[in-house]
């Protein structure tokens, strides 16, 4: 039994005041706080209920889960900041870009046009080409990345059709902040600026950018068609959303727990993955038949790739990891 269950009820409470979130539950269960930026219908949620389930399951309820929805505890690099310093909260699903101020080299995972098309980027989650990036991820940052859920195409979201290279020129726009998003779109001739998520609907509907990028999935839950109803099927990214999990809080678990949370992660990961790169284009599809947006071919796809080509590889080469990079290439 570890130090933390074997922990009697009476100082419980005094235990939870200091060793942060991990609370001791009444049955001598630990309660695990997530956290997801969107509501039970999104893929991300889906994928932490699985794990929750799963590790529930394989702990026989030692370990029990309060996940808060909808940005109730803010936003994505929010959590990961709280999981590096094993406060507040335990698991949530992170876009790599939002671990940039803590792992540099975390966003190469989410580097725009790093997959060639779906079928490499499940090749790469299978043959597990990113864990060298895990390993410096919980090296820097004492976050473990326990799954990989993800698989939305990421596509540019405009206030007017953007469908060639002309029309991209100076494009302002949000993007994630990570010093590579801002380069690679830069690269491609738009026009970035790093805006927090839940900002980027008014600052295109008040003008002070024209687009943003986004997957179907968060296209529908943000409702940005609503402000930016064009979107240039550009493909530029196709995601990978860890399942991370603070590691303060692993190494207070025992043993057993360990493992069932290891497990738990790359089965919900899977589970993640499954359930979004599988609805990705019907979702899109359907928020377009249902007219709330308007698909554009963009017909310069080429170009983009051959802009970003060489800022992806230097890239690489200043974090030192164009091993990574080229074993993730070199998947067939
Ligand atoms: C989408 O909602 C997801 O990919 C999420 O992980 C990101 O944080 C978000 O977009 C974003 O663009 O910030």
């Amino acid at each position: 039994m570890s130090v933390f269950k074997s922990l009697t009820l009476g100082c419980a409470a005094v235990a939870a005041s200091f060793l942060t979130t991990a609370v001791m539950a009444p049955a001598g269960a630990t309660t695990l706080i997530g956290a997801v930026q969107f509501d039970e219908s999104h893929a991300f949620t889906k994928a932490l209920r699985k794990f929750e389930q799963e590790a529930s399951a394989c702990s026989n309820g030692s370990l029990e889960f309060d996940l808060h929805l909808n940005s109730e505890l803010g936003l994505e690099k929010d959590y990961f900041e709280n999981m590096s310093q094993g406060i507040a909260v335990d698991y949530a699903i992170v876009a790599p870009s939002h671990m940039s101020t803590f792992s540099a080299k975390a966003p190469l995972m989410d580097m725009p046009f790093l997959f060639r098309d779906l079928d490499h980027w499940n090749k790469v989650m299978e043959a597990d080409a990113l864990a060298p990036l895990a390993g410096d991820v919980l090296e820097t940052a004492s976050v473990r990345l326990i799954g990989y859920a993800g698989g939305g195409t990421r596509q540019l979201i405009v206030n007017r059709p953007v469908t060639n290279m002309s029309e991209l020129k100076g494009l302002p726009m949000r993007v994630m902040g990570a010093p590579i998003q801002t380069r690679i779109f830069e690269a491609i001739n738009a026009h970035p600026s790093v805006i927090a998520y839940a900002e980027v609907y008014n600052a295109i509907q008040t003008g002070v950018i024209d687009g943003a990028e986004n997957e179907a999935a968060g296209i529908e839950q943000m409702k940005f068609y609503e402000v930016g109803p064009h979107i240039s099927l550009t493909a530029h990214a196709i995601t990978v959303r860890p399942l991370a999990f603070s590691d303060a809080t692993f190494q207070r678990l025992s043993a057993d727990e360990q493992a069932c949370v290891l497990k738990a992660g790359k089965i919900a990961g899977k589970y993640g993955r499954d359930i979004e790169s599988s609805q990705d284009s019907a979702k899109l599809k359907a928020m377009e038949d249902a007219g709330l947006l308007k698909t554009h071919v963009f017909a310069e796809r080429d170009m983009l790739l051959e802009l970003a080509g060489p800022v992806k590889r230097a890239y690489a080469e200043e974090l030192g990891a164009v091993d990574v990079l080229e074993a993730i290439e070199a998947v067939q």
